[in-house]
C-alpha cells in the first residue's frame, strides 16, 4: 500500500519581499523543494483584515504594529501542497528572527528584521485550515 501524506498549508510573502520584487524568486524556491503552489493571488490586506487574521496574537505587545505592516502594501497568498507541507515549509522559512535562522532558510536569505521577516507560514495542521479558508473560501 503506498502511503500518502499530502498536506496543505497558507504561506504568504509579506511586504518587505513583495516591495523587493522577491516573489518570483521565493516561488522557485517553494518549487524547487517540492511544493506545488495550488493557488495563489497579490492582494493588499484592509488592516482591519490583518487584525482578524493576526488575531491569536492580540494580547502581544507587537500586535498593532504587525496588523499595520501586513496590511500596509501588497503580499503574496499562496496555498502550498506537499507531503507534510505544514512542517516543510517551517522548516524552509527558518527561524522567526532572521539573525536566528539556519542558512539555507528563505528568511536567513531574505529577512530583514524579527517583523520584516519576509514569509509567513501555518504553524499546524489546524490553523493550516482556517488561514486558507480566510483567504480562499469562495
Ligand atoms: P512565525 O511567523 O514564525 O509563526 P509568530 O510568533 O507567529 O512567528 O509571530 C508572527 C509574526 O509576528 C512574526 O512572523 C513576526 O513578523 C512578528 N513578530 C513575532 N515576534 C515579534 C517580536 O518580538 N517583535 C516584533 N514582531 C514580532
Ligand atoms: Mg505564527
Amino acid at each position: 500500500m503506498i502511503m500518502s501524506n499530502k498536506e496543505q498549508t497558507l504561506s504568504i510573502i509579506k511586504p518587505d519581499a513583495v516591495e523587493r520584487n522577491l516573489d518570483n524568486e521565493i516561488k522557485e524556491i517553494f518549487k524547487n523543494n517540492g511544493f506545488k503552489i495550488l493557488k495563489e493571488k497579490k492582494i493588499q490586506l484592509e488592516k482591519i483584515e490583518a487584525e482578524k487574521f493576526y488575531k491569536i496574537h492580540e494580547t502581544k505587545p507587537f500586535y498593532n504594529d504587525l496588523c499595520a505592516y501586513l496590511s500596509s502594501a501588497p503580499i503574496v497568498v499562496m496555498v502550498l501542497e506537499k507531503e507534510n507541507a505544514v512542517r516543510s515549509n517551517r522548516d524552509l522559512m527558518g527561524a522567526t528572527n532572521p539573525n536566528d535562522a539556519e542558512e539555507g532558510t528563505i528568511r536567513k536569505k531574505y529577512g530583514i528584521s524579527i517583523d520584516k521577516n519576509s514569509v509567513h507560514g501555518s504553524d499546524s495542521i489546524e490553523n493550516a485550515k482556517i488561514e486558507i479558508d480566510f483567504f480562499f473560501k469562495d
